[in-house]
């Protein structure tokens, strides 16, 4: 799809002025900051549009109209938030091939990847319209006669949400739309390099807010750089940060915050490994092999890193894998034929070319790849071949998260020593293991098997559903968002214990008589 395109399904959406770079939920406002940046598509390397950056002044009106909304917000009723959440959920269906295009152009992923993007927006918020009337508390047995006691969730107030380019639009609804039938407000700060997408889904999002005559802030949004992030993690106005990017960013954001001991949801980077047994259905878990290392051309955080294969089928393994390899086609993401599209710039492309050298300076063997494609098509620079090598777990570049299609291959015999492998990186997202022999299957999912925060059996490490709680361990961060319960970590917890006795005994039995 040409440029003009997108420009097009962004005016359709009613967007004009991109200066607008920061919205209160029914209201844009015009950023002040002289700092322009011009968004080109990593497609093919032409500019989209243009952004300004917000300063200080319009993140400090955001943060006020947060404030203030949170105080309406809070106190209407949790399934009628769900309701507006459930209105959200159906412009998005109503918008899902205008908006799977813009994420796919923006940020280069496959079309259908980009359709994916969204159908997993509508799906989190079909789970937090029924999540709105499930915000369970606990009674609790008191050990006094004639009290009660019982544990109740209130809204926590304003969750910053940072979120990376690699998936747009996604991570932050798993925040959003949980925070929000919570009963919390959000201020969301997308990756300057994909701030078009936050802009035309904030549209649609606007569309409801102003039809249910909502009052401003209760989702706002701010396109900024990091220094908008720093901010953001160092204000004690904002309850919780909810951050997804590189580990060396967690840390930093996990530092600030922690000294003003806010709270923190941390989704950082991945290592994760798939290990093919021999007892495996290797036509299916080359299919996971491919799609997980190649998907949005190895730029998710639960991207397979490495191959860990039983030694007996090791060489037809590889064979099988370089064949498949051979026949992927790469090229413009938004033509359908093409399974891989461009890396998100050429910082990215370096990155890729330089994980190449490390990792052949180490001893490792380049099989398949190592490759930028120029020639037609490939103008801009950013399209490079999905590569396969042959490597050691303890090399350093294998122990790094790099955001491209390299998978390092790697040979076990035993069962234990590819789960030590698996396990022995500082990272601990996504895992997974091939094999139709239920004792490897259970001792792979036990505590002694993996250690990430995801471990699948017989799929690939990316794609989890929105219905678990998605994050990891070690350098991922630890935290968890999306389903299941990580709606907890919204919502503040409080103890209640109710006397309705004619006494006041204490607890502990201790005797205090006056
Ligand atoms: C990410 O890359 O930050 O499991 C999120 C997956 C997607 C989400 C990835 N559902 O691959």
């Amino acid at each position: 799809m040409a440029n003009f395109q997108i420009q097009s399904t962004l005016t359709k959406l009613g967007i004009k002025a991109l200066n607008e770079s920061v919205c209160t939920g029914n209201q844009w406002i015009t950023a002040i900051g002289s700092e322009i940046k011009e968004i080109k598509s990593p497609v093919d390397g032409q500019p989209i549009a243009s952004v300004t950056f917000a300063t200080v002044t319009e993140y400090e009106r955001v943060v006020k109209v947060a404030q203030s909304s949170f105080e309406y917000w809070r106190n209407v009723p949790a399934p009628k938030r769900g309701e507006i959440v459930r209105q959200i959920g159906n412009k998005l269906r109503a918008h899902k091939d205008d908006l799977g295009r813009i994420v796919s152009y923006e940020m280069g992923k496959s079309l259908q990847e980009g359709w994916g993007e969204i159908q997993e927006m509508i799906d989190i918020c079909d789970f937090a319209v029924g999540l709105s009337r499930q915000l369970y508390g606990l009674t609790i047995a008191s050990e006094r006669p004639s009290h009660s006691m019982q544990e109740q969730w209130h809204p926590l107030g304003i969750v910053g949400i940072i979120s990376s380019f690699n998936f747009p639009v996604a991570v932050w609804s798993w925040n959003a739309m949980i925070a929000a039938v919570c009963g919390d407000v959000c201020i969301w700060k997308p990756s300057e390099k994909t701030p078009l997408s936050a802009i035309a889904v904030h549209q649609i999002i606007k569309s409801v807010l102003v039809e249910n005559k909502l009052p401003e802030g209760i989702f706002n949004l701010i396109i900024g750089d990091f220094r908008i992030g720093e901010k953001m993690a160092k204000d004690h106005r904002i309850q919780l940060i909810s951050a997804t990017g590189s580990t060396r960013m967690g840390k930093r954001v996990g530092q600030v915050v922690g000294a003003r001991l806010g709270r923190c949801i941390l989704e950082l980077g991945g290592n994760n490994a798939l290990i093919v047994s021999e007892d495996a259905n290797l036509d299916n878990a080359l299919k996971a092999c491919v799609f997980g290392a190649v998907g949005t051309a190895g730029q998710r955080c639960t991207s397979i890193r490495r191959i860990i294969i039983q030694d007996s089928i090791y060489d037809k393994f590889i064979s099988k894998l370089i064949n498949v390899y051979r026949q992927l086609k790469i090229g413009n993401p938004l033509d359908q034929k093409n399974h891989i599209g461009p890396l998100i710039d050429t910082q990215a492309v370096k990155n890729y070319l330089n994980a190449i050298s490390d990792a052949e300076n180490e001893g490792a063997r380049v099989l398949y790849g190592a490759k930028v494609l120029n020639g037609e098509g490939y103008e801009s620079g950013t399209y490079v071949l999905p590569t396969l090598i042959e490597a050691k777990n303890h090399f350093q570049i294998v122990q790094e998260e790099t955001f491209a299609p390299i998978a390092y291959l790697l040979k076990y015999s035993r069962l234990e020593e590819a789960i030590a492998m698996q396990n022995d990186v500082k990272q601990g997202l996504s895992s997974a293991i091939f094999t139709n022999n239920m004792h490897e299957a259970h001792i792979f999912l036990s505590t002694s098997g993996s250690d990430c925060g995801i471990a699948n059996v017989n799929i690939g490490t990316s794609g989890a559903e929105i219905g678990g709680a998605f994050g990891g361990e070690k350098e991922t961060g630890g935290g968890r968002e999306s389903g299941s319960d990580s709606w907890k970590a919204y919502m503040r917890r409080q103890t209640n214990t109710i006397n309705y006795g004619k006494d006041m005994p204490l607890a502990q039995g201790i005797k205090f008589d006056i």
